[in-house]
């Protein structure tokens, strides 16, 4: 028998004085609550994590469980304690004289719940508060072994790993879809200790040298005075910062592309940006770039569906992320390099490798696959592990090593500084997610929020009183040895190589490698951001800016600002376009993506149903939407409908199909009959379908109709042969047909672009 129902039966009983019923005031017997809703009374294990959530059983170097086992220690028990373990009667009063008299201020339960909600909340992250997480594995290649000695890169090894996705600008609860760049923080706890790649989905940054990075997210943040406008470059000092500084041009061009408003994290690349230096067995050296490169493809959404996202579905990356993981559809990406001779100059095709607004075209470096990421299992509680993870750049493992790229110097102080404040204290190592799965063994010691109960006298070294332990190890022995890099002889100042002062020839490369659409949108956003700024000197210094990169752009902003385009005061770079950097004209899986079928009571139902099967044998996700919830049809083949038109909207979907009705009679192409269609109140297509319908169209999405669902399209002046429109006899034909417009990721020829 279901031991809630078996529980809850006993105290309607009591409730209805058909058996023993609670006595008032006595500990151990609930009393039911006003309104006779039912508690259940005895207790029961608590339910079991998803499948996906629950961690390997792993033991800490302290002894300290992790993963599962740790989840288990936190909430054990069949009663509810306090804090120190001693069983709560009642958690829902404070102890009062009399019911209706004052609170004491004995109650030492109130006095620790509320202290310890109190402090809930940590300070959120001073960039990248926003984010979503998950746990997956590594599994490598073996084919950087060449290059780099680090055991998690030898052929076969599989690492777990723990990556974070994040907004920069917005604070922890922004909303998702925001125009930004994204954080891609990979934790891979390795057998010779964690190593963090810490990057973002653009493969340049706004700034070369550490020393700028607070002026910049001073300049993105919020206005100081009024805390406005949040999680947006839209605003006078972004755009004040970026002009006068122009270093920022490359990555902001970047953001203002597609890139700066993914379709998902799971279709978004990720870079480790600078460049790292990886060391061979044999001591060699070579320089390399990160990049995650994912299964799926790289896409965006469009700008309208991003704003409406933002208030329609806040949590549109993170529900995407949980949801495909939780569905089995796990993504993917393959973690490649491109490599580069370690040469004093650091440079490579005249590219100086240290300079972090720079990218390597891959046309010139190809990037080479050395192993494949799959993110498989949910975070089992958001702040445990989401929250608390802690990356920093200087989490490194012996055969990957820095540069001298002053941006990366910089992020290797930071990141451990930080966590102090937000973690309060040194030992945010100790927290479950940032255990390292190998051994650890340092002499420090103390400090806040210490786990370990350390033994020994001696933690220092040498030492005679712990026999000398811990021991050094050598280079046979796994030791993270420094590479021995000549520094060349100079003279301390601070100034910038003259190799950093081209500014405007990388951006213009990657404005010569867009497609037309592409660069409608980058327009677009340029148009839309310094139209929200309210400085008209600032607008100007931003068409500089742009008529630097290119006239036309210049020139096409200009016109939407409704300012004189000026004239470039550097002659534009001579560059080859790098195609690799475009996200149009390649097809990719559609694995997760989510079809939308429109119908009614009257609609087409076992064309639904036949639907529903082909979209989950193709590995995508169904969602039948409805004039209202609940079922359509009856009996066992009743159709459950997953969205209504109150709880639909167009972003939701990347594809859409309209069913019609039945075959009438001998028909087999169905009926065009107006009641099979969903109609608003009077009559007409429901506006909300309408609606879902339009926007679809003008989002580039495919859209397939049949028996007759083509009406719906009809009256919004949607033609059956418009681009990206499938109108067949039965659904399952045209989905075939979306398929393959989906491949493409949009109907990119619905978008108007200059002839
Ligand atoms: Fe940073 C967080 C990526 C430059 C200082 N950064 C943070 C996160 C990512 C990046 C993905 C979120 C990690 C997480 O999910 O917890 N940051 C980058 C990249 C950079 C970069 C790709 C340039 C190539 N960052 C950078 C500089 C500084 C910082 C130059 C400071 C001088 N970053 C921080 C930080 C954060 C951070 C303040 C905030 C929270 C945290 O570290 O743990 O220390």
């Amino acid at each position: 028998p279901n031991p809630i129902k078996r529980a809850a039966d006993k105290v309607t009983e009591a409730i209805q004085g058909t058996g023993a019923g609670p006595e008032e005031g006595i500990p151990g017997k609930p009393a039911p609550d006003s309104a006779g809703v039912a508690e259940p009374v005895e207790p029961r294990e608590p339910l079991p994590p998803k499948p996906d959530q629950s961690g390997p059983d792993t033991m800490s170097p302290t002894g300290q469980a992790t993963g599962a086992a740790q989840a288990r220690m936190a909430q054990s028990g069949a009663y509810l304690t306090d804090a120190q373990g001693t069983r709560r009667y009642d958690t829902d009063h404070s102890l009062k004289a009399g019911a209706r008299g004052p609170v004491l201020l004995q109650d030492h339960h109130l006095r620790e719940k509320v202290m310890h909600f109190d402090h809930e909340r940590i300070p959120e992250r001073v960039v990248h508060a926003r984010g979503a997480a998950a746990h997956g594995v590594f599994k490598s290649y073996g084919t950087a072994a060449a290059v780099s000695k680090a055991a998690f890169l030898a052929a076969g090894a599989e690492t777990p790993v723990f990556v974070r996705f994040s907004t920069v600008l917005g604070s922890r609860g922004s909303a998702d879809t925001v125009r930004d760049t994204r954080g891609f923080a990979t934790k891979f706890y390795t057998e010779e200790g964690v190593f963090d790649l810490v990057g973002n989905n653009m493969p340049v940054f706004f700034i070369q040298d550490a020393i700028k990075f607070p002026d910049i997210i001073h300049a993105g943040k919020p206005h100081p005075d009024r805390e406005i406008p949040q999680a947006q470059s839209a605003h006078d000092t972004f755009w004040d910062f970026v002009t006068l500084h122009t270093e920022a041009t490359h990555h902001t061009l970047w953001n203002m592309s597609d890139r700066g408003i993914p379709r998902s994290y799971r279709m978004m690349e990720g870079f480790g940006v600078h460049t790292f230096r990886l060391v061979a067995a044999d001591g060699s050296t070579t320089l390399v770039k990160f990049h995650w490169k994912p299964k799926l493809g790289v896409h965006s959404l469009v700008w309208e569906e991003a704003q409406i996202a933002g208030g329609v579905d806040p949590d549109f990356h993170r529900r995407d992320l949980a949801d495909a993981i939780e569905a089995g559809a796990c993504p993917e990406w393959e973690l490649g390099i491109q490599t580069f001779p370690d040469t004093p100059e650091q440079t490579f095709e005249g590219i100086d490798l240290l300079d972090a607004t720079n990218i390597v075209p891959e046309e010139l470096a190809p990037v080479q696959p050395i192993g494949l990421l799959t993110l498989n299992r949910n975070p089992s509680n958001y702040f445990a592990e989401t929250e608390q993870v802690a990356f920093h750049v200087g989490h490194l493992v012996p055969g990957i090593d820095i540069t001298d790229d002053p941006l990366l110097a910089g992020r290797l102080f930071s990141y451990l500084d930080t966590q102090i404040t937000r973690l309060a204290g040194p030992n945010f190592s100790q927290i479950p997610i940032n255990r390292p799965h190998s051994p650890v063994n340092d002499m420090q010691r103390d400090g806040f929020h210490q786990d370990a109960v350390h033994r020994g006298v001696a933690p220092y070294r040498p030492n005679s009183l712990d026999g000398g332990c811990p021991f050094l190890a050598g280079a046979d022995t796994g030791a993270y040895i420094e590479t021995p890099v000549r520094v060349p002889e100079a003279t301390k100042v601070r100034e910038a190589p003259e190799s950093f002062s081209d500014h405007f020839s990388q951006p213009r490369r990657f404005w010569l490698s867009m497609s037309a659409v592409e660069r409608e949108h980058i327009i677009g956003a340029y148009t839309f951001e310094l139209g929200k700024c309210y400085e008209q000197a600032v607008k100007e210094r931003a068409l500089q800016v742009l008529a630097n990169i290119d006239v036309e752009l210049c020139a096409r902003v200009a016109e939407g600002l409704g300012l004189p385009a000026p004239e470039p005061t550097v002659a534009p770079a001579d560059v080859e376009p790098s195609p690799a950097l475009s996200q149009v004209g390649q097809t990719w899986p559609t694995d997760g993506r989510l079809i939308g079928i429109v119908t009614g009571p009257d609609g087409d139902l076992d064309g639904v149903r036949a639907v529903r099967e082909a979209v989950l044998g193709a590995g995508m996700v169904p969602l039948v939407i409805a004039p209202t919830g609940g079922k359509l049809g009856a009996g066992e083949d009743a159709v459950t409908v997953q969205r209504t038109f109150a709880t639909a909207r167009s972003i939701e979907f990347d594809a859409l199909l309209v069913a019609g009705a039945p075959a009438a009679g001998g028909d087999a192409y169905g009926s065009r009959d107006a009641k099979a269609l969903p109609t608003g109140p009077q009559g007409a297509l429901d506006p909300r379908v309408s609606l879902l319908l339009s926007e679809a169209f003008r989002h580039g999405k495919a859209i397939g109709a049949w028996a007759g669902g083509d009406a719906a399209l009809e009256a919004l002046g949607i033609a059956a042969d418009a681009p990206g429109v499938v109108v067949g006899r039965d659904g399952t034909s045209v989905l075939e047909q979306l398929q393959e417009l989906m491949a493409a990721h949009r109907v990119w020829e619905r978008f108007v672009t200059p002839a």
